[in-house]
């Protein structure tokens, strides 16, 4: 399918509203490196034929690389023996022997699996099981949602509501769920810059959920739900003690963990889930992403028993949770995602992600003189390098890093000033190495 400069030099870039885009300087810079049109292992091939590394594993999914044979045979297979099966009143085997095999992998009890299509489903889903589950134990009036600032749970409604984004919320204030409040964020340059691993300051910040607690009143909260590590914003990672101590919290108040482990799920952390490796059990587990390597749009919530069976009342043959996407367990979805864990179970993906994080790390810290870093954040196989924003135009210095990084052949992704690393599992040493001396040429570039 290679789409060659020839075939994209006279592309009409308007009618596409691209996802968060800058939509007006990508269509007016017609950038032909920005168009790739092949995937293959640790590298994107663009419109011009060059080779760039993905350093983010595509948005965080593609965990094994691109293309592995294993996984593209099982998606075409599936298509030809059934395309599309629906999971209303029906189902599937393969449905069922993949909520039993993620449930597996989960922490304790978490062992139901809702399926869907994406992250922001999963996370729409969650705070709707959240909120069912109190109703029906009769405690209906805990809905409130207690979020993060800084956090990011996708672009439903409920998700920019739990969400501290901003730019991704003003537009929408008025659509917002009445009554969330937020965490404040643990991100501080003045007390964790140039920590490796979990900062040592910070568990504090989870002592603000009791002053949410003692204000809104823990009869009115159904959920706090968090992201084990912050993704989005730049590689947050968790204050040792922090995420316990919001575990501690909500139990004695009643109030449901959600874990948003939407980047965090299927290995990136060194464990199945960041519930394991930071060793906090939450109560309810979004996923998406790498669940099947981002071959197929997927995503889905491991429930705790108990919350399920609370669901589990009225009579027999009543539906019991009016919720679900057309798409839920979609066959191709769920054939990429059988084959995705085979691999990750037998190539002990996980454990494998944990070395390359170590490497990672050394590789990322050595970059904390360049110009203009003010902070690398690492954690499992993650990083980021932070960036002092140009006087006056924030975000302008990553953009110019990014452009500079494409020429060298590294696929960069940047947020605000920061750029955030997630190599597939697949990169070598050698690959690592070549990543942070380009990084070092950019940042040197662009000083
Ligand atoms: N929750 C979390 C924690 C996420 O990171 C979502 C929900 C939403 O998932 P969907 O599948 O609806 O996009 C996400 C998505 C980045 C980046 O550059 C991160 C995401 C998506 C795209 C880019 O860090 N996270
Ligand atoms: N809008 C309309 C008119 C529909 O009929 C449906 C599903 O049947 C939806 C939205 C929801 O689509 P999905 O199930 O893919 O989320």
């Amino acid at each position: 399918m290679t789409d060659s400069v020839s075939a994209t030099s006279d592309l009409n870039f308007d009618p596409l509203w691209m996802p968060f885009t800058h939509n007006r300087y990508f269509k007016k810079h017609r950038p032909l490196d920005r168009l790739l049109v092949g995937a293959k292992g640790a590298y994107y091939t663009t419109s011009e034929g060059q080779q760039l590394f993905d350093s983010l594993s595509g948005l965080w999914c593609s965990a094994l690389g691109h293309g592995d044979p294993r996984i593209a045979d099982a998606v075409k297979r599936q298509v030809d023996v059934a395309d599309f099966i629906p999971g209303f009143q029906i189902g599937a085997p393969d449905n069922f022997r993949l909520a039993e095999r993620i449930a597996r992998l989960a922490p304790d009890d978490l062992n139901r699996v809702f399926f869907t299509n994406s992250g922001s489903e999963a996370v729409d889903t969650a705070l709707k099981i959240a909120v069912g589950y109190h109703r029906l134990r009769g405690e209906a009036s805990r809905t409130r949602i207690i979020g993060r600032e800084k956090g990011y749970h996708g672009v439903g409604i409920g998700g920019i509501s739990a969400g501290g984004m901003v730019a991704n919320r003003k537009m929408f204030a008025p659509m917002m769920l009445p009554g969330t409040d937020h965490l404040p964020h643990t991100h501080s340059l003045e007390h964790m810059a140039f920590s490796r691993g979990q900062p040592a300051w910070g568990a504090h910040l989870a002592d603000e959920l009791e002053r949410l607690v003692a204000l809104h009143d823990a009869s009115t909260i159904a959920a706090v739900i968090v992201e084990p590590m912050q993704g989005s914003v730049g590689v947050v990672v968790p204050p040792v003690g922090y995420l316990q101590k919001l575990r501690e919290i909500c139990t004695k108040h009643g109030i449901l963990l959600i874990f948003d482990e939407v980047i965090t799920g299927f290995g990136r952390m060194g464990d199945w889930f960041g519930a394991q490796a930071f060793g906090v059990t939450p109560d309810l587990i979004t996923f998406a992403k790498a669940v099947n390597n981002g071959t197929v749009p997927m995503g889905g919530v491991i429930a705790r028993q108990g919350i399920y069976d609370a669901f589990m009342q009225g009579p027999e043959y009543a539906v019991e949770l009016f919720h679900g996407y057309t798409y839920s367990g979609h066959p191709l979805a769920v054939a990429a995602a059988h084959a995705t864990l085979d691999i990750l179970e037998a190539d002990s993906v996980p454990a494998r992600f944990a070395a390359l994080g170590r490497q990672l790390e050394d590789g990322v810290h050595s970059l904390r003189d360049e110009p203009n870093v003010i902070d690398v954040r690492n954690v499992g196989c993650a990083a980021a390098v932070e960036l002092s924003p140009l006087p006056g135009q924030p975000g302008l210095r990553a953009i110019r890093l990014f452009e500079d990084a494409l020429k060298r052949g590294v696929l960069l992704r940047f947020t605000g000033d920061a750029i955030a690393l997630a190599p597939p599992v697949i990169s070598t040493p050698a690959e690592i190495d070549r990543l942070i001396e380009t990084l070092r040429a950019s940042i040197r570039a662009v000083a």
